[in-house]
């Protein structure tokens, strides 16, 4: 085959920059990806003549559409929801929706792009996708919220399906948003099948799946240490969030003998010099996600705990860190901090917490580092052991799947060593991970042919 004429990384991205303007998050997280690819496909002809990279940058749809609903005064509102669907090269579309103000185009595109490659990752046959609306949940009474999924679902059971694409949760949906809008997409089709993930146990829901991303986070972290011959026990972790994943990554850190010094929200981070225990993280879960409160109120419940407002938790000292909030919540300066105190080992349980520079950062430094497509893919993977039982119209035991999401976890990273192993002693875990992921991917689009 001629060798065709081939843009390099610079050329590459400054299209990606061009063809998305205003979409900073969806550009980042290319360029991630990018950094690594074409250094991989260097040699690799084919993947550029069948232009590989370029198609997977481009979502092959996204669906925009109004969101009407009628708040508890009367007042009709109106609020933009998505679904970006990715790829689905290797399986139906699959990935979380997310309620929160800032939710844009963006930030749902940079989360279906890295969901195709987290979901490659975990060895099971799902495509990338991802979805949402710019509603805040925040202060909103639960029929607001129900009125809220419904109007919402109204509009997207026309683009889902079991073996179309298969939502979940993200920020601001939880077990909760999920009964209301799989209850609508009953009502509309009369189908009683796995269309959502993260649904309740007596409606084909699966054990472990709420505690899935934070405790494969955890387990991925336990990989990554012992390959220095190291565990978590005895180990200080910082953690960043208060919700699904933060206090299921604390829980698992609790588990296996850490201490856990911090956890934040969108108003500061607490910091308990004692170390948060199976009680105080009960008392979060029950704070936060059934109140609703503020983080800031856990000072008022343990009084040796101080509360840091506007700020993150990065400045404490740590042997371990787990940033489970939001993206881009821990920048160069503060992976510098991190790694100046004595950090070992990150483990993302959020999509893309760390900026491009906090990434460069923990390279230039070889701390063990595992971007989020490969530390938080526990969740979405047994999101996939749902949709296998849910076609099977079988429960699995917990047992059973406790082993599945820690040989998963297990999986992925053998997987970022095979080709993030950089033969001195250092494995760069973002490269293995985006060319793992990438490799599955693509070699499965050469299969359709120019689709
Ligand atoms: P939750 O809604 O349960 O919790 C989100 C937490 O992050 C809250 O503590 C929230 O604080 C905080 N947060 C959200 N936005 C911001 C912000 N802009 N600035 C500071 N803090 C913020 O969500 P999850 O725990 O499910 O998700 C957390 C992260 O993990 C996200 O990046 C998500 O994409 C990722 N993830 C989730 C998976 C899942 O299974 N749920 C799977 C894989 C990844 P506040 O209450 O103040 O808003
Ligand atoms: O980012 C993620 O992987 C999720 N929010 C979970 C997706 C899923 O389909 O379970």
């Amino acid at each position: 085959m001629a060798v065709t004429d081939h843009v390099d990384l610079n050329g590459f991205m400054e299209g990606v920059k061009k063809r998305n303007p205003h979409q900073p998050e969806f550009v980042q997280a290319v360029q991630e990806v990018a950094e690594d690819i074409f250094e991989f496909i260097q040699d690799k002809e084919e993947y550029h003549a069948q232009q590989i990279l370029r198609r997977i940058a481009e979502p092959d749809r996204v669906v925009s559409f109004r969101v009407c609903w009628e708040d508890d005064n009367g007042n009709i509102r109106v609020q933009r929801g998505w679904r970006v669907q990715n790829n689905n090269a290797i399986g139906p579309y699959k990935g979380g929706i997310r309620f929160h103000p800032s939710v844009n185009e963006s930030v749902l595109k940079f989360l279906a792009f890295e969901q195709t490659f987290k979901n490659a990752l975990t060895g099971l046959p799902m495509g990338g996708g991802k979805g949402g609306a710019n509603f805040n949940p925040k202060g909103k009474s639960v029929r607001e919220i129900m009125r809220f999924c419904q109007s919402f679902m109204t509009e997207l059971y026309r683009h889902i399906g079991a073996d179309v694409d298969v939502p979940a949760g993200d920020i601001g949906v939880g077990a909760r948003e999920i009964g209301f809008m799989f209850g609508q997409y009953k009502r509309i089709t009369n189908h009683f099948t796995g269309v959502l993930t993260g649904k309740g146990l007596e409606w084909g829901g699966s054990l472990i799946r709420t505690e899935a991303t934070g405790y494969g986070a955890v387990y991925f972290l336990e990989n990554m240490l012992a390959t220095k011959g190291e565990g978590v026990a005895g180990k200080t972790a910082v953690i960043s969030g208060s919700g699904n994943v933060a206090t299921h990554a604390a829980e698992k850190i609790v588990q296996l003998g850490g201490k856990v010094l911090t956890l934040s929200d969108s108003g500061g981070f607490i910091h308990d010099p004692d170390g948060i225990d199976q009680e105080k993280i009960d008392w979060v879960k029950t704070h936060k996600t059934h109140r609703r409160g503020r983080i800031e109120e856990y000072v008022e419940a343990f009084p040796r705990a101080t509360f840091h407002p506007g700020k993150t938790p990065w400045g404490v000292p740590c042997d371990v860190a787990l940033p489970c909030a939001t993206q881009n919540e821990l920048l160069g300066e503060d992976a510098k901090t991190l790694i100046a105190n004595g950090c070992k080992a990150v483990s993302e349980g959020a999509n893309m917490p760390t900026d491009l520079d906090g990434v460069h950062v923990f390279k230039h430094h070889k701390i063990l580092y595992a971007p989020g497509k490969a530390s938080n893919a526990g969740g979405v993977a047994v999101s996939g052991l749902e949709m296998s039982q849910n076609s099977e119209r079988r429960s699995w035991k917990e047992e059973e799947l406790q082993q599945m999401l820690k040989d998963i976890m297990k999986g992925i990273h053998d997987s970022c060593i095979r080709y993030g192993d950089q033969g001195d002693g250092y494995i760069d875990y973002v490269k293995g991970a985006n060319i793992a992921g990438f490799k599955k991917v693509a070699d499965a689009m050469l299969a359709f042919g120019v689709v």
